[in-house]
């Protein structure tokens, strides 16, 4: 693992975990440790060791309290367009499942990051929100995007028109968070659903994965062939073999990614 300065990265079994480690600025997000991330992301994306990622911050109050303002301020659109934004792209891109795990305030930057993950889990004290209009912009890292997508236009509207946060509780009802869990148990409940993931066959995660993020990109009829093409293509692998066979002879499959 590479040397990181913002973040701290390890492993438990075949999950990794990523913590972004700036707790006295709560975690906001500058060009060095979306830089980072994005590192420590592909580090795992490429280690068959790894079935699954978790996403966390450092310290009780927050996952990340957005890109960090104090280095943004004086900063020209070219400075912005230069500073690093392709590292936003290359978490987009990761192939294995990220979890975030949500302790305390996700606004702004913080929560575009909270919605590349492909699960939220967040403590009952979480505060969502995008508050970029506070300070004069609006979301830059897809907010207004990913909002739109799964809460609709006018819920999202309130969000990013107002600024104001918005609790997990109601997130959860609203289906942008998959569960919220009590603040001590935040980690070991990641941990509970991490190592679920990453026990299934590796390549079938993959394009599950792909397949379901096809739904925010496509059409419905080109999403459909897309999933039955990965449906199809499952059938080459070792682990399907295993997989259909354990059913069959009533034991656990063993899958080795093949
Ligand atoms: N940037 C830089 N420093 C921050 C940030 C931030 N986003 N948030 C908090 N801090 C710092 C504070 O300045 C303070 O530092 P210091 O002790 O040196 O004064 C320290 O963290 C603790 O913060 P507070 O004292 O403010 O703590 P409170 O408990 O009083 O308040 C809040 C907590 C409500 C979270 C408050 O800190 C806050 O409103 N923060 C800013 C939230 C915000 O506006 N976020 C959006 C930023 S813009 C954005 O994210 C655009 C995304 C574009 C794409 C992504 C590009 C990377």
């Amino acid at each position: 693992m590479a040397e990181y300065t913002s973040i701290l990265v390890e492993r438990n079994q075949r999950v990794g975990i990523v913590t972004l480690n700036r707790p006295k600025e709560l975690n906001a997000l500058n060009f060095q440790l979306v830089s980072e991330l994005a590192d420590a992301l592909e580090e795992f994306d490429r280690d068959e060791a790894i079935g699954c990622i978790i996403l966390t911050g450092a310290g009780e109050k927050a996952f990340a309290a957005g890109a960090d303002i104090k280095e943004m301020a004086d900063k020209s659109p070219v400075d912005m367009m230069l500073g690093g934004f392709d590292s936003w792209a290359r978490i987009r891109k990761i192939h294995k499942p990220l979890i975030a795990a949500v302790n305390g305030y996700a606004l702004g930057g913080g929560c575009e990051l909270a919605m590349h993950c492909d699960l939220i889990i967040a403590t009952e004290n979480a505060r969502f929100g995008q508050p970029e209009i506070l300070i004069g912009v609006i979301p830059g890292a897809g907010g207004t995007q990913r909002l739109a997508r799964t809460l609709g236009k006018y819920r999202t509207m309130e969000i990013v028109l107002t600024g104001s946060p918005i609790s997990a509780k109601e997130l959860e009802s609203l289906g942008l968070v998959n569960h919220v869990v009590p603040q001590g148990e935040l980690l070991n409940e990641a941990l509970k659903l991490a190592h679920k993931i990453a026990s299934q066959a590796p390549i079938a995660t993959r394009l599950a994965k792909e397949s379901v993020l096809a739904a925010f990109e496509t059409s419905l009829e080109e999403g459909l062939a897309i999933e039955l093409k990965n449906f199809f293509l499952l059938f080459s692998t070792e682990d399907m073999r295993e997989g259909m066979r354990a059913f069959i002879e009533k034991r656990q499959a063993n899958f080795q990614g093949k």
